[in-house]
């Protein structure tokens, strides 16, 4: 079939909006129609160029909404017409990632979406006869897309698919990441570095965990006023200060904080992040993804003395369990969506939200079909 999509042709250039073709779920897989898609700092990082994994050209796209269209052989979880989110931490509920209870890292098809192809080795995308890839087995970024059965989140469909869509990434991995990685406890404090989509979903769980001081840092002060209305107590921007950001915030806390987000992709930002934690019992989760080639570093008299260096993908949320859950909390307003919806523009204007992102206007941008 043909579908619109927004393709990836080089790494640095803008989307260009044209008529792909799709070919029919497979053995296992899924044909979905999308509504919706959030545009996520991660979409930016591959069209970039920066990521060890970016192929090209590719259907980018993962934080979106959409409906079940066709299943292939062997599909019994979902069927034409259940409205889902597309995930790109699959749930197979049969790998030793899957039943150890540790983890959300389900292995089941990570290695083939990871190269932008079908867990049988193919691509279902394909323009003018040349394949085009696939993207962190979402691909949100075309109106009609395949994926695997293993890799979708079956939702309520009386849901608002404009804001469910940021349950696919942003909002999940800031909440998760609070709640399954840091494990924040009533009266702990905390500082976020870095106020867009994922740092803010950071302070709106740790607001909901009962943190006591949330400590939001970002160089764009724009930021600040949304992060007060989430529940940050604190607002800094490292440049009003001469010192390390470290420092201003052992300095405003006394010994540092309980837990740090980093929510940039910035490795200088990382060590930072990891330096202000509380001496002895202090936290660090990385969250930001970094370009290829970035390491990070810090002297190991700091995880000597005591602090603890985390990470966290999708907020340690396993989607197919957890997503259904975290729908109906936010239809019942537990966990708010709204907020983070600055701007929505049609597919035909994707280009803008990526602009939109890089001159820190937009929390989120969500495009419609
Ligand atoms: P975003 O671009 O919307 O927000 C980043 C924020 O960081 C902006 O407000 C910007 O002003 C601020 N910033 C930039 N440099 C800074 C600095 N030196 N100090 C303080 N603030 C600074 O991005 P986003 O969509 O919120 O994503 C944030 C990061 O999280 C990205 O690296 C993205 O790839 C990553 N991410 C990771 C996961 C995961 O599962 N681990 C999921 C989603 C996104
Ligand atoms: N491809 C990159 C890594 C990208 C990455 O870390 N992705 C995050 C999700 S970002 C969502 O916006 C993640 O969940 N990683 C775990 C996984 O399995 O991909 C690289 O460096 O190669
Ligand atoms: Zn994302």
């Amino acid at each position: 079939m043909k579908s619109r999509a927004a393709v990836a042709f080089e790494p640095g250039k803008p989307l260009q909006i044209v008529e792909i073709d799709v070919a029919p779920p497979r053995a296992g897989e899924v044909l979905l129609r999308i509504t919706h898609t959030g545009v996520c700092h991660t979409d930016a990082f591959t069209l970039s160029g920066d990521d060890p994994e970016g192929v090209f050209p590719a259907v980018l796209g993962h934080e979106g909404a959409g409906v079940v269209v066709q299943v292939g052989e062997g599909v019994t979880s979902v069927q034409p017409g259940d409205h889902v989110i597309p995930l790109y931490t699959a749930e197979c509920r049969q790998c030793l990632f899957c039943k150890s209870g540790k983890t959300n890292l389900c292995t089941a098809v990570r290695a083939t979406q990871g190269k932008g192809l079908m867990p049988d080795g193919s691509t279902r995308f394909s323009y003018q006869g040349q394949p085009v890839y696939h993207y962190m087995g979402c691909s949100t970024f075309s109106e009609y897309t395949v994926v695997a059965e293993v890799s979708l989140a079956k939702i309520n469909p009386a849901a608002n698919p404009e804001q469910v869509c940021l349950l696919g990434c942003g909002v999940t991995t800031g909440l998760g990441a609070v709640k399954n990685t840091a494990k924040v406890q009533p009266g702990d404090s905390v500082a976020v570095f870095g106020l867009g989509g994922i740092g803010l979903a950071v302070i709106q769980g740790a607001k909901l965990a009962k943190a006591g001081r949330i400590i939001a840092i970002d160089t764009n002060p724009a930021k600040f006023e949304l992060a007060r209305t989430f529940g940050a107590t604190d607002c800094v921007n490292p440049k009003d200060h001469a010192q390390p950001i470290q420092q201003v915030i052992i300095e405003m806390t006394g010994w540092g904080v309980d837990h740090s987000f980093e929510c940039i992709g910035n490795v200088q930002v990382m060590r930072a992040a990891l330096e202000c934690a509380h001496r002895g019992w202090g936290q660090s989760v990385i969250i930001g993804v970094a370009g290829a080639g970035q390491e990070i570093s810090t002297r190991p008299f700091q995880l000597v003395t005591g602090r603890r260096w985390l990470g966290s993908a999708f907020g340690g949320v396993k989607g197919r369990s957890e997503l259904p859950g975290m729908v109906e909390q936010a239809m019942k307003g537990e966990i708010k969506l709204a907020p983070f919806v600055t701007h929505t523009l049609p597919l035909e204007n994707i280009n803008e939200a990526f602009e939109l992102m890089h001159a820190g206007q937009s929390i989120r941008s969500v495009v419609h079909y």
